[in-house]
């Protein structure tokens, strides 16, 4: 006998099935990263003919996927990992990430399919186009539903209504709208649709060998779950399709393990026939689990939009942006806020005002003091999602917010310096009066996660750190999403494991912290005055956007 028995080696995987790819990363015990494999949709299966991993539909408005891609793209994947002398006999847990909102409508034959895939023969060509009744599926680019959208905010009561049950307004994009158009136009197919899954529980799905449990978290992205209750709304599924419990099947935590990967896998890549499928989750709460971030943090996603992401206790009822459940129980609920006037309008005055280079931005933007002489914009040169306005506002220290000259602003600043302090101080002070509105609250103990294409540019995170008075860190490891997906394996596979049941098992945060501590980096702190510049900047922000909003509904 060996003194010490030497420990299994155990792994973990993640999978992300984004927008334009799949990406699966594999985790040692340690969660250190083994191996990555992507496919990518457009460029990898150009028989798709995906741009951007998406089809434009026959209607204005209408995107979608045909989901034996995301099929092929599974096999593929595994294939890479293979042949990168991934050993996935060694894979304990799995989980995934997927792009909110899709739906897709397992046909009887379908489900057939899934309960007995053939080894021999690879996933596409069973879970092929006759496993759905609509071999298109819509994705969240689609935004054809506002008719939809209408119909059942109206026979439940209104739109705070349904914030108030579903944590979000009816967007075009949210699957419960989309159903009903499907229910609607194509009334047999709906009746012939035996489940319906959201693009990430159909990911657990193919690993189950059968159809899958909606999470929570994702699931609140679909104007139909009551998020205090983590139940189907009665009135909502009633406003949208008819028997439609039935083809939603149950909710579950995305912490909840759902059985063992099925013997296709085993048979096919190796898998232990005792591998762990755990809940699959969307890619906004799998970000959040992979940020490992708790309520003292508000990550900043600096993209194509600018999108905040922060955990609440209680859900504000705020009438745009989103509440979620907590992917991981970390906390009740998470808040998501999505900005639209971000890197774009960041380039654009980059481009008028520096010549498109982004180290002369930063030296005008340095030679400015904070607090820009009294200087403040606005630049919504798309419509703003919150408040929804389009249109530039440059205001002066002259400029009173009681005077007729807010609605109005003036045309220039005197220097491009000036104008592009005034745009990021702008957008800033604009991110932090809305996150406070929709519950978070800053203090001392506050941090900022800075992540997206402008998290290199250290000049916007001091302004960052200045304007919400809080240290920005940055990630080690890119891809939130994705880490999330595999974090949550790991995690999952950690209570569900006998070898914890006599001591309290730690909570998500810890446990993941306790094998990974140094995920983040710290790349600003606020100057010692920024409160005192910033807090009555924000005040006459505020102040500001208010003669704004009244203005519009005068
Ligand atoms: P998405 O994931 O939404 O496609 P990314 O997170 O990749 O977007 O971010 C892309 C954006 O990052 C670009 O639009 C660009 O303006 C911005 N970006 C890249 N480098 C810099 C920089 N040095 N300073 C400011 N913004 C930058
Ligand atoms: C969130 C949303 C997108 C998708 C695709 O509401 O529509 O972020 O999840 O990434």
């Amino acid at each position: 006998m060996p003194q010490q028995e030497e420990k299994p080696k155990r792994t973990f995987l993640g999978f992300d099935l984004s927008t334009q790819k799949l990406k699966a990363i594999l985790l040692n015990a340690e969660l250190n990263v083994v191996t990555t494999a992507e496919v990518k949709f457009d460029s990898d299966l150009p028989e798709f003919r995906t741009q951007g991993g998406a089809n434009p539909g026959p209607n204005k408005h209408e995107y979608f996927v045909q989901p034996v891609m995301w099929v092929k793209a599974m096999d593929i994947v595994l294939d890479r990992l293979v042949m990168q002398e991934a050993d996935l006999s060694t894979v304990v847990a799995i989980s995934g990430s997927a792009q909110q909102h899709g739906s897709l409508y397992w046909s009887k034959h379908g489900i057939a399919s899934l309960n007995n895939l053939d080894a021999d023969r690879f996933l596409h060509t069973q879970v092929d186009d006759s496993a759905f009744v609509l071999n298109r599926t819509p994705i969240w680019m689609d935004a054809s539903t506002a008719k939809q959208c209408f119909e059942m905010e109206t026979a439940i009561g209104g739109q705070t209504e349904m914030v108030q049950q579903t944590g979000s307004k009816c967007y075009a994009r949210f699957t419960g709208p989309q159903i009903r158009k499907i229910y609607q136009q194509r009334t047999h197919a709906y009746e012939d649709a035996q489940r319906i899954s959201l693009v990430s529980s159909f990911l657990a799905s193919i690993f189950l060998g059968k159809v899958a449990a909606i999470d929570y978290a994702d699931g609140s992205g679909m104007n139909l779950l009551d998020i205090r209750n983590k139940t189907w709304s009665k009135a909502c599924l009633n406003a949208c399709a008819p028997d439609l419990e039935e083809r939603l099947g149950e909710t579950v935590s995305g912490l909840t393990v759902l059985g063992n990967i099925c013997d296709y896998f085993v048979q096919r890549f190796c898998f232990p026939p005792d591998c762990k499928v755990v809940a699959c989750t969307g890619d906004n709460p799998s970000a959040l689990a992979g940020m490992l971030v708790d309520n003292n943090w508000l990550s900043i996603s600096l993209g194509t939009s600018d999108t905040l992401m922060m955990c609440l206790e209680e859900p504000p009822n705020l009438e745009e942006g989103h509440v979620l459940c907590h992917p991981t129980e970390t906390q009740q609920y998470m808040g998501l806020l999505c900005f639209r006037n971000g890197s774009l309008v960041r380039e654009a005055i980059n481009k008028s005002e520096a010549g498109g280079n982004w180290d002369k931005f930063n030296e005008l933007l340095e030679s400015t003091p904070r607090g820009n002489f009294g200087n403040m914009a606005l630049h919504f040169n798309e419509v703003e999602i919150i408040p929804k306005a389009k249109g530039t506002l440059r205001w002066n220290k002259e400029v009173q917010a009681s005077s007729h000259d807010a609605i109005k602003g003036i045309i220039k600043f005197s220097s491009p310096q000036i104008e592009i302090r005034a745009l990021i101080e702008g957008q800033m002070l604009h991110h932090r009066a809305i996150s406070e509105d929709m519950g978070f609250h800053f203090g001392n103990e506050t941090k900022i996660l800075a992540t997206g294409g402008a998290s290199v540019n250290k000049s916007i995170l001091q302004i960052i750190a200045d304007v919400f008075n809080a240290p920005v860190y940055i990630q080690t490891e890119s891809e939130a999403a994705l880490l999330g997906a595999a974090y949550r394996a790991a995690y999952a596979y950690y209570i569900n494991n006998n070898e914890h049941a006599e001591s309290q098992p730690k909570g998500y945060r810890d446990y993941i912290l306790s094998l990974t501590p140094n995920h983040l980096k710290l790349v600003c702190e606020p100057n010692k005055d920024s409160e005192a510049i910033y807090a009555p900047m924000l005040q006459r922000y505020r102040d500001m956007a208010l003669i704004l909003e009244n203005n519009k509904s005068q």
